[in-house]
């Protein structure tokens, strides 16, 4: 059984680690190299680079960043935001990110998540997919939203990611944007129907807030990794602290 995995997440706008709330009100968090640097050090079992803004202002990921954050880092590195070309990931490899996650682009152009799992393995090719619960509370639909989520899409969520699973996707980064920097828990729901949906590890992201919505997480929501952002950047737990206390409630945790 592969151990689960405790993933901070670096959300950078203009060279800066920003944190907002279901995606807006994005405030100052931090310097993305000396967190990415502390989060290593703190026992972080990977590190989640996102250029939030790239896709919806068409700009490419800084490379430059990310040269600066793989050089602090000697634990895994995904990069994501903006990507949309075999030529985009291949100079993010090259920049020392070690996958590599696409969200808009894989939408618009599926075939891209076959291209790049041929070009450089499944393993380097994780699909992010923004979610949104559409209908009544009863319902269980999540649609996909795009361009930092701005934009809805037809799609279905685990319908998508079944789909980038068959594409050769190596993992799925799932966000709740509804749950996004609330600290109310992570849409567990979603993320157990996804789980069950597809055979590659789920890493469940947005709405990390108590301690137990991090075991619930695990328990319930089937996730292999759960990935954070406010409850690290805002010190209301070390990654020390999480993983103590998983490993105490049994979680299957690299302490
Ligand atoms: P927490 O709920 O604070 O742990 O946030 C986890 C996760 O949702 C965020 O790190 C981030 O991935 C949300 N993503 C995006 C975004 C936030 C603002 C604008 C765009 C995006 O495109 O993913």
């Amino acid at each position: 059984m592969l151990t689960k995995r405790i993933i901070p997440c670096l959300d950078v706008k203009d060279d800066l680690v920003v944190k907002g709330k279901n995606f807006v009100s994005l405030k100052f968090a931090g310097d993305p190299v000396e967190l990415a640097r502390k989060y290593s050090s703190e026992g972080a079992d990977e590190l989640v680079f996102l250029d939030i803004t790239a896709s919806y202002e068409k700009r490419k990921t800084m490379i430059e960043t990310v040269r600066k954050v793989a050089a602090q880092v000697f634990i895994p590195l995904t990069v994501g935001g903006g990507v949309s070309s075999i030529k985009d990931i291949r100079s993010l490899l090259n920049a020392g990110a070690d996958k590599i996650a696409i969200n808009s682009a894989a939408v618009k152009n599926p075939w891209l998540i076959n291209q790049a799992a041929k070009e450089f393995g499944s393993q380097c090719i994780v699909v992010a997919i923004d979610a949104k619960k559409v209908g009544n509370d009863q319902s269980k639909k999540w649609k996909v939203f795009i361009e930092g989520g701005r934009k809805e899409t037809f799609l279905d969520a685990i319908d998508w990611a079944k789909e980038a699973e068959k594409r050769g996707a190596g993992e799925i980064l799932l966000t709740s944007m509804d749950r996004d920097g609330t600290k109310r828990g992570f849409d567990t729901e979603l993320t157990r129907l996804i789980s069950k949906a597809a055979n590659i590890p789920i890493i469940s992201s947005g709405g990390a807030g108590t301690l137990g919505s991090l075991e619930s997480i695990f328990r319930e929501g089937k996730a292999d990794a759960a990935l954070a952002a406010s409850i690290f950047h805002y010190d209301k737990y070390s990654i020390n602290e999480v993983k103590k206390y998983l490993k105490n409630k049994g979680v299957d945790i690299r302490c």
